[in-house]
C-alpha cells in the first residue's frame, strides 16, 4: 500500500502546511485532493514563511512530483498569483507540478455569487473565504461545471459564456448591492487561463494508478479539516467539499484499501475562522492570549481566528471518520505559561451529559463538560526532544493519547520545519 493521508481534525489551519513539507522528504508524490484557493498552507524554513493555497506542500522539494487532484476546484487568477509569488524558488513546474483534467475552474462570477450569497444571507453568513468555492462545487454536483480538460477542446470559450451569463442573471437574482466589471475581471481570467497552459493536464487518477504499480510513495495533502466537512462538518457551516479521509478516494480515484497511514493533525487547542459553533470558545483573556501567542489570523483572508480550549469530544469524532492511525499535535508551544488548562471531555446538552457530538450544536444547547490539568511554564521552542519537555506536558500528551486511543508521533513546538519533534 502506497498511499498516506494527511488530514486536519480540527476546522482547519491545524499546520498542515508545515507537516507536509517535513513530511515530503520521504515521499515521490504529493496530492491535494479537495478544497482549492480557500485552503492556506503555511511554511517556514531558511528564515522564509510562504503560504500555499492550490499548490501541493511538496513544491519545495526537489524530488517530489505534485499533483492537483480531481478533487480540487482551481481559480485560474490565483493560480497563476501563486506561480508568479514561487518566481524567487526556481522551481521548475512543468517537472513539479501537474493539473487533473477533471479539476474544476473556478470562474469570476463564481467569486461574485460567492460574494452574492453571503451578503444575501446578512447575519446567517457561512463566513466564507469568498473565493467561489460554494459556487463551484454547486456547478460540478450540478453538472455544470468548467473542467481543465475542457479547456483543450475548441468550444470552451462557448462554454463559458453560457455558465457565465447564468450566474449573471443569478447573481441579480440575489437582489444585493455587489459592484462588479466582468469584462475587467475576465480580461484577467482569459489571461490567466493562457498562462497555466504551460503546466501539464493530466488523467491523474490515471497517473496514480500507475505509480502505484510503481511501487512510488504517495502522500494525499487534505485541505481544511474534519470539522468543516460538507457531510460531516457542523453544517451548514462547512465548506463544500469532503475534507474527511473519504474525500482523497473520490479527489484523487484511490482506492480504500491503497491506503495506508492516516496521519490526523491537530492544535493542542482549537481555533475556528468564520461563523458556526465552536463549543469550547472562549471570550476572555485566556482565548486572546492563544490568539496573540499563537498569531491566529486566517492564512488567506488575514481574518482573526477565534479561540478555544481543546475539544475532546470533537476530536474522537474526527478520529472515528477518518480512522486516524497517527496523531500530530501542533502548536503546544502556545500553551506555555497558562496556570491551568481546560480540557473539555464532554458536553451538557438538553440536562444529560453526552460524550458525542450531537446533530445540532448550537451553542445554547451544549456547555463543555472541563476537566483542568496543570499547565507548565518552559518555552517549548527550543527544545529538541521530547526527554526536554516539562513534565505537565508529557502528561497533556499522554491524556490526550489516552483518551483518542491513538498514539501521537509527532509534536510541533514552533513553526519551523526544525522545530518538529518525533516521537
Ligand atoms: P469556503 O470559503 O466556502 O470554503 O468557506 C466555508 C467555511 O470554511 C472555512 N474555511 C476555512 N477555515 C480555516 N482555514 C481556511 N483556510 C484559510 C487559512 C482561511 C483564511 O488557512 O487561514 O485565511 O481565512 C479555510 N477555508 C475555508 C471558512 O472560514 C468558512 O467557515
Ligand atoms: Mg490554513
Amino acid at each position: 500500500m502506497a498511499v498516506d493521508l494527511l488530514l486536519g481534525l480540527q476546522w482547519g489551519d491545524e499546520g498542515k502546511g508545515k507537516i507536509v513539507d517535513v513530511l515530503t522528504a520521504n515521499y515521490n508524490i504529493i496530492a491535494r485532493f479537495q478544497g482549492g484557493p480557500n485552503a492556506g498552507h503555511t511554511l517556514e524554513f531558511d528564515g522564509i514563511k510562504h503560504v500555499l493555497r492550490t499548490i501541493p506542500s511538496g513544491i519545495f522539494h526537489e524530488n517530489s512530483l505534485n499533483v492537483i487532484g480531481n478533487g480540487v476546484v482551481v481559480d485560474p487568477v490565483v493560480f497563476v498569483k501563486e506561480l508568479e509569488g514561487l518566481d524567487k524558488f526556481n522551481i521548475d513546474y512543468n517537472k513539479k507540478l501537474v493539473i487533473s483534467r477533471k479539476a474544476h475552474i473556478i470562474l469570476p462570477t463564481h467569486r461574485l455569487l460567492d460574494a452574492a450569497s453571503e451578503a444575501s444571507k446578512g447575519k446567517a453568513k457561512i463566513g466564507s473565504t469568498l473565493k467561489g468555492i460554494g459556487p463551484t462545487y454547486m456547478d460540478k454536483t450540478g453538472r455544470n461545471g468548467l473542467r481543465f480538460g475542457d479547456l483543450e477542446m475548441s468550444d470552451w470559450k462557448e462554454k463559458y459564456r453560457n455558465l457565465a451569463d447564468k450566474h449573471e442573471s443569478m447573481i441579480s437574482y440575489y437582489n444585493v448591492d455587489i459592484q462588479y466589471d466582468l469584462e475587467d475581471l475576465e480580461k484577467e481570467f482569459f489571461a490567466a487561463v493562457e498562462t497555466l497552459r504551460s503546466i501539464k493536464f493530466i488523467d491523474s487518477e490515471e497517473f496514480l494508478h500507475q505509480a502505484q504499480k510503481e511501487n512510488k510513495t504517495i502522500l494525499a495533502e487534505g485541505a481544511q479539516g474534519s470539522l468543516l466537512d460538507i457531510d460531516f462538518g457542523t453544517y451548514p457551516f462547512v465548506t463544500s467539499s469532503n475534507t474527511t479521509a473519504a474525500g482523497a478516494c473520490t479527489g484523487l480515484g484511490i482506492a480504500p484499501n491503497q491506503i495506508n497511514e492516516v496521519f490526523g493533525i491537530f492544535k493542542a487547542y482549537t481555533t475556528r475562522v468564520g461563523s458556526g459553533p465552536f463549543p469550547t470558545e472562549l471570550f476572555d483573556k485566556d482565548g486572546e492570549t492563544m490568539a496573540k501567542n499563537g498569531n491566529e489570523f486566517g492564512a488567506v483572508t488575514g481574518r482573526p481566528r477565534r479561540c478555544g480550549w481543546l475539544d475532546l469530544v470533537a476530536l474522537k469524532y474526527a478520529v472515528q471518520v477518518n480512522g486516524v492511525t497517527q496523531l500530530m499535535m501542533m502548536k503546544g508551544d502556545v500553551l506555555s505559561g497558562f496556570e491551568t488548562l481546560k480540557v473539555c471531555v464532554g458536553y451538557k446538552y438538553k440536562g444529560e451529559e453526552i460524550t458525542h457530538l450531537p446533530y445540532n450544536i448550537e451553542e445554547e444547547n451544549l456547555t463543555p463538560i472541563y476537566k483542568e490539568v496543570k499547565g507548565w511554564k518552559e518555552d517549548l521552542m527550543q527544545m529538541t526532544d521530547e526527554s526536554q519537555f516539562p513534565q505537565e506536558f508529557k502528561d497533556y500528551i499522554a491524556f490526550v493519547e489516552e483518551e483518542l486511543q491513538v498514539p501521537i508521533k509527532v509534536v510541533s513546538v514552533g513553526p519551523d520545519r526544525k522545530q518538529t519533534i518525533m516521537r
